[in-house]
């Protein structure tokens, strides 16, 4: 029986070039896939490869992750594509809304994890492994299947890939990810890594913190943190990273805004939770939504910018969510409180 990397370079043999494509605003785990991906179809096709970048990486660490790696990424909407070319979509599906992808772009293969299923019908490779808890560990086995061995700048974004997706508790992680760590462990740059993990943050990172923190209200099990203005899309999860530490919660959702959007993200501290098919529920049509068991994100377009809008819309959402977890309609208890907050301005 061929194996499924086997299965992965047939369907791209004949290509005249092959692009990576990805989810808007890459994330260490799509950045990692993209260049294993590509490592692998130059070493066993010898095709010219390209990586694409679906909207900004802003978050300091993926930044980081990207100049220091000097990992080449072409702009999506800057793109035009050759006679015969392929295109393989990885961490993410199509149609989920979590890209700018034109659906006359020639699609061959999605290689992904997530929860949320998009439109795959007609695609002619597919493996999509929810278990997973990184697209990473799925190509590093690839790797391994072939017997092409990364080289140290590979391993150390396989790495990183795999150690951000699964650093929340419960662990979201299977037997696959363990052993793709084994295996990069050895051959990554541990300098690097560690300075890519604790790259510089920006001013605007400080003030985005404050804002979540001061705008945070709890209920019942839930946090949830409103950012009128987010410095930057990603942002949202690092906010929800750090509030779902909070020992008197299992849920938290922050929501801000970022341009003309409402930038979702979700966590739970609690196995089973379906945090990804949760949200997409109370996001509705709304917007679009989806993730994994334990971490969501999502994005609402919005009609108005209008405080009196988003407004609405967040006591809309929050609604919802409340009747989603069974959480009684209630008065949010703030996380610090307002006298605190002044007080703490003046002393
Ligand atoms: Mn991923």
């Amino acid at each position: 029986m061929a194996r499924k990397s086997d299965r992965f370079l047939s369907n791209l043999s004949q290509a005249s070039r092959v692009t990576l494509v990805t989810h808007v605003n890459p994330d260490p785990d799509s950045l990692g896939s993209m260049m294993a991906l590509a490592h692998l179809i130059g070493e066993k096709l010898g095709i010219p490869t390209r990586l694409t970048r679906d909207g900004l990486i802003s978050r300091a660490e993926n930044r980081a992750m990207v100049d220091l790696l000097e990992i080449d990424l072409v702009p999506l909407e800057a793109a035009t594509w050759i006679p015969g070319e392929a295109v393989v979509m990885v961490d993410s599906q199509p149609n989920t809304g979590r890209h700018h992808l034109g659906s006359d772009v020639p699609l061959v293969a999605v290689i992904d994890h997530h929860d949320t299923p998009g439109q795959l019908e007609g695609i002619p490779f597919v493996d999509v492994r929810r278990s997973l808890g990184a697209t990473c560990s799925l190509v590093a086995s690839y790797l391994r299947e072939q017997s092409v061995t990364p080289c140290a700048r590979l391993a150390t974004a396989l790495m990183y890939g795999i150690e951000t997706e699964l650093g929340g508790y419960p662990r979201e992680a299977s037997p696959l990810d363990d052993k793709a760590l084994i295996h990069l462990y050895p051959i990554a740059n541990k300098d690097l890594l560690a300075h890519i993990r604790n790259a510089r943050l920006p001013q605007t990172y400080f003030n985005g913190l404050l804002q979540a923190l001061q705008n945070s209200f709890v209920y019942d099990r839930l946090i949830i943190s409103w950012v009128d203005d987010l410095p930057q899309p990603e942002m949202a999860a690092e906010v929800v990273d750090f509030l779902i530490r909070f020992e008197e919660v299992d849920w938290a959702l922050c929501a801000g805004v970022h341009g003309s959007n409402l930038i979702l993200s979700m966590r739970a501290a609690v196995a089973d939770a379906e945090a990804g098919d949760l949200l997409a529920r109370v996001v509705g049509k709304l917007g679009r939504a989806g993730g994994h068991d334990r971490r969501a994100g999502g994005m609402i377009p919005l009609t108005s910018v209008s405080e009196n809008a988003i407004e609405q819309l967040c006591s809309e959402l929050r609604k919802r969510l409340l009747k989603a977890l069974h959480i009684e309609e209630c008065r949010g208890q703030r996380l610090v409180s307002k006298r605190d907050i002044l007080q703490n301005l003046h002393s």
